[in-house]
């Protein structure tokens, strides 16, 4: 199977630089070689690049960096279109989480071209759930989940030719939630497991219910995995760390059981910020969790879930 490998070196949606370098570190610590390694076809297209901008303003006066991430999305969106078309998996290296405007963008677009609904396994401390009114920091990586569902709000991003059901998003390791993002929720419909919900059932019940959920719409499946979904403890090279996040076990068995679902048809891995890393600690991590995601096992199992 071909996996092909995306750079997209957009940090203008965090708060501070670093996530421009996320690509190369996921490339020094070796990720193509690791998949190539697990039986994968793997074609690295280098990184996706944009013009420099004017400055474009907005009545939301804490909005900073408009202009970069309208220039991000539209680039993204049919670069990502078409790496999906030509690839059974293709992964979006971040990147701040901005970069999910474009891709998931440009993945519901392909998942409208070939008839089939796509869903979304949201891996974050933070829903991403603000528009561009409701946002207080102006960090515009905190609201691609509105623009893609089609909330409005967003109109300064580019028109969203296919918005993705707000009923086929499932979020897990939410632990910091803005007012806006709160009253969003219910009100749309999105299914959110915080870390409390976690604390109680583990990962597994609610992960399954999502996949027969995917399974039996024949959807196409997107991970959009933030690095702070993770415990700050295990992952330390991220611009906004909240402590109490997934643990190592916790984050290994959501791959393991992604894979052995052979539902997953896309990924991104954002947030990284080699700037705060330690010696390629998180990055390494990041690497290892998607290694489980694409085969990789401790022990192979005779039977499985599926
Ligand atoms: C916060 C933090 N909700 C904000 N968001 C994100 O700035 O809007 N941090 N996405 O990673
Ligand atoms: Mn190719
Ligand atoms: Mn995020
Ligand atoms: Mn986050």
């Amino acid at each position: 199977r071909t996996c092909a490998i995306l750079g997209v070196p957009v940090q203008t949606g965090a708060s501070q630089p670093g996530c421009l370098m996320g690509p190369a570190s996921f490339r020094t610590a070796g990720l193509a070689k690791i998949l190539s390694g697990l039986g994968w076809e793997v074609h690295d297209l280098g990184d996706l690049a944009i013009p420099p901008q004017a400055p474009l303003a907005h009545p939301n006066p804490a909005v900073h960096d408009l202009a970069e991430t309208r220039a991000w999305i539209e680039a993204l969106t049919p670069a990502v279109t078409q790496a999906k078309a030509a690839h059974d998996l293709p992964v979006f290296l971040g990147g701040d989480h901005a970069m999910a405007a474009g891709t998931l963008s440009g993945l519901a677009s392909h998942a409208a071209s070939v008839g089939r609904p796509l869903f979304v396994l949201w891996l974050d401390a933070h829903p991403d759930l603000h528009t561009l009114e409701t946002t207080e920091s102006g960090n515009l990586h905190g609201t691609p989940m509105a623009y893609v569902t089609g909330q409005p709000g967003c109109d300064a991003y580019p028109p969203l030719a296919h918005a993705i059901d707000p009923k086929n998003v499932c979020m897990m390791g939410i632990r910091s939630v803005d007012a806006a993002e709160r009253a969003l929720i219910p009100q749309i419909g999105i299914e959110v497991h915080d870390m409390r919900a976690i604390d109680e059932t583990g990962v597994l019940a609610p992960l399954r219910a999502f996949l027969k959920r995917v399974r039996a719409a024949n959807g196409l499946l997107h991970v959009s995995f933030d690095v702070d979904f993770l415990d700050p403890e295990i992952a330390p090279a991220v611009g906004t760390t909240v402590p109490g996040g997934a643990s190592f076990r916790e984050a290994h068995l959501i791959m393991e059981e992604l894979c052995d679902s052979e539902l997953v048809t896309s990924l991104d891995l954002v947030e990284l910020n080699p700037f705060l890393d330690e010696r390629g600690r998180t990055a390494k991590l990041m690497c290892d969790l998607t290694a489980s995601l694409f085969g990789r096992r401790v022990l192979d199992r005779i039977t499985r879930s599926y």
